[in-house]
């Protein structure tokens, strides 16, 4: 049986849900890499296939339509991939990995996945004790059968059952990017029915939670059964779940369920309130409605006495006859909302159209798949006033960074200043801070930098006390300006680091050093919860993509979603503000 499968990395290429030919090619191999690490194969080979698959992902050419000298002009592209590439263009199969999956079991590259196992332990624990399972992996700690094996002393034994709880918490759940771009074409198809008068989704993805159970669809039909029919029949149907007039769900052939509701016309603004939610939220609204002898359904709003409808149209409406203003879907989770709401206090929350620039990027001068060109072309066309160029610096040693390398990059940056679109070029540079704070470079050749960017990519589980010394001596560095993706969460596969955010917090906000805001679908990081608790430390944000490729310069919708749901205003958020503000607050810096 294949095991459902749940790989947020792999998923996170995608970029359309029925997939592009680049992404399902991406994802094979990826999947080829992954199987290959688990076999323990040729560290350098993993990592060109690695490669290999993040280009082609981000190529904008459909693979599809690309004759076999041009797959191989792809970046990181070399002759045996370009034939891996070709054999699956021609039979839709790539045989080496078929032989692959054959000596791995599913089980065992679920194991994989555990954060903090990895692949080549993965395979100790099957080979050795033949674990083939989450559950019998969580089922061998605790009956103390990893006692002996070489690598798993009993802080790994820790690790691993915290790695157990974040792999089932994630359980059947997707990332945000991928439900939403999921929701997004399956409401455009099914609007598009005859019939289909109105067509929206609901549910978590409306608040733009970081993962997704299932997708909510609602819709108004006056031919509700050639609704239903045009869903079962979509190419992204893998199982009809449930079927009828008002109610049908799916299973996709990415594993996820999807719910398609269709209301009465009469009802929309309260069906959309109800399925919207999330739970906490409504328990509030109705609570509010029996006070006011009223109740609250997903039909409308009613008076208990005479059974008269009051509101039922717009949430606007059903907001309007509790007494409140009409609450934005991502502040909708019971966490103060409903107060501030009745004070009229709501925030004005950022959005994309405040973004003004992007202060994180990549490009293939470090492990980026698209030119320095290509990348500030794409920004310049998103509208942008300034864009930050920020590629790994020396110490993250895989990157082969050099100071040559970096001051001739500066000397083509200050060359396309201004080139596109009048955008403006600030040159920056990612740093890696090191176990003990200290970051690349001495401060000397720092001071050349427009911005700089730094975040731990390494020593995840250092002691708190250690950790915590270990933030606030970058975040006191006067050259450091934005703390990187904070707590290096990857969803669904490594944990936030152990730190006391507070100190996190209180240092960023003395020193005048941003968080990020990181928008890649698998980090958003700084995750909601902990934005509010900044904010209330009166630090400012960075809203960024990390974007290492064209199309993830359009990430920073979710990165959006997520500061939403932290509560920011544009005020809170650098790159919202014009370039000589944001000069100003780079310079001040303590
Ligand atoms: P998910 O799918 O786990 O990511 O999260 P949601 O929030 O989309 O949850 P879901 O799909 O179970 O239900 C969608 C919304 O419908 C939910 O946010 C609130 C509403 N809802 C569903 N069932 C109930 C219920 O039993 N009581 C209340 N008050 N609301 C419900
Ligand atoms: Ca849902
Ligand atoms: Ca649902
Ligand atoms: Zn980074």
């Amino acid at each position: 049986m294949a095991q459902p499968s749940w790989h947020p990395a792999r998923l996170a290429l995608s970029t359309v849900t029925v997939m592009r030919t680049n992404d399902e090619v991406a994802a094979l191999l990826a999947e080829y890499a992954d199987l290959m690490a688990i076999t323990g194969g040729d560290a350098f080979r993993i990592r060109s296939y690695e490669k290999a698959a993040r280009s082609v992902a981000g190529y904008p050419d459909d693979l599809a339509t690309l004759d076999a000298g041009a797959v191989e002009q792809i970046p990181n592209v070399g002759k045996a991939i370009a034939a891996k590439i070709g054999e699956y263009l021609r039979t839709g199969r790539i045989h080496q990995l078929d032989e692959l999956r054959a000596k791995v079991p599913a089980g065992v590259r679920r194991l994989a996945e555990v954060p903090g196992l990895g692949p080549k332990r993965a395979m100790i624990l099957y080979t050795q004790r033949g674990i083939d399972s989450v559950d019998g992996l969580a089922a061998a700690i605790d009956a103390g059968r990893l006692a002996g094996l070489r690598g798993f002393g009993p802080k790994t034994e820790e690790n691993l059952r915290r790695g157990i709880d974040i792999i089932r918490e994630t359980g059947d759940r997707v990332l945000l990017s991928v439900a939403m771009e999921l929701a997004e074409e399956l409401t455009a198809r099914l609007a598009a029915v005859p019939g289909a008068e109105r067509v929206a989704y609901a549910g978590s993805v409306r608040r733009m939670r970081d993962t997704i159970g299932d997708v909510d669809i609602l819709a108004i039909s006056d031919q509700p059964g050639a609704l239903m029919r045009a869903f079962t029949g979509l190419p992204h149907v893998e199982r009809v779940v449930a079927s009828g007039d008002a109610k049908t769900s799916i299973r996709t052939t990415s594993g996820l369920q999807v719910d398609l509701r269709v209301v009465p016309p009469a009802s929309w603004g309260a069906a959309l309130q109800y399925f919207t939610g999330s739970r906490a939220h409504n328990i509030r609204t109705r609570e509010i409605a029996v006070r006011k002898q009223l109740k609250l359904s997903e039909y409308g709003l009613f008076d208990v006495e005479t059974g008269d409808i009051i509101a039922s149209l717009t949430e606007e409406e059903v907001y309007g006859r509790l007494g409140l203003p009409w609450i934005p879907p991502p502040l909708r989770e019971d966490a103060g909302e409903i107060e501030a709401a009745l004070r009229g206090e709501l925030p004005a929350l950022v959005t994309e159209q405040d973004l003004r620039g992007d202060l994180h990027t990549h490009t293939d001068l470090t492990d980026g798949v698209a030119s320095l060109e290509e990348m500030v072309r794409a920004a310049a066309a998103r509208g942008y006033a300034y864009y930050a160029i920020t590629d790994h610096a020396p110490n993250l040693f895989m990157q082969r960074m050099t100071d040559e390398k970096m001051l001739a990059q500066r000397e083509q940056v200050r060359g396309l200043d201004g080139r596109h679109s009048g955008m403006r070029l600030l040159h920056g540079t990612e740093l890696n801070i090191d176990p003990d704070g200290g970051v690349d470079w001495p401060a000397e050749f720092l001071s050349g930098f427009d911005l700089c960017v730094a975040s731990v990519h390494s020593h995840f589980t250092q002691s708190r006390e250690q950790m915590t010394r270990r933030f606030v001596r970058a975040i006191e560095n006067p050259q450091v300006n934005i703390l990187g993706h904070p707590t290096t969460r990857r969803i669904g596969r490594r944990p936030p680091v152990d730190v006391d955010l507070d100190q996190v917090f209180k240092a960023c906000a003395r020193t005048g050093t941003a968080i990020e805001v990181d928008s890649h679908p698998d980090r958003l990081d700084l995750a909601a919860e902990h934005i509010r608790l900044a904010r209330r430390h009166g630090v400012k944000f960075s809203i960024d993509s990390d974007a290492h490729s064209v199309s993830h310069l359009a990430h920073m919708r979710y990165g959006i979603g997520t500061a939403q749901r932290g509560w920011l205003t544009a005020d809170d958020v650098i790159n919202t503000w014009p370039l000589d503000r944001l000069t100003a607050f780079l310079h001040n810096h303590a």
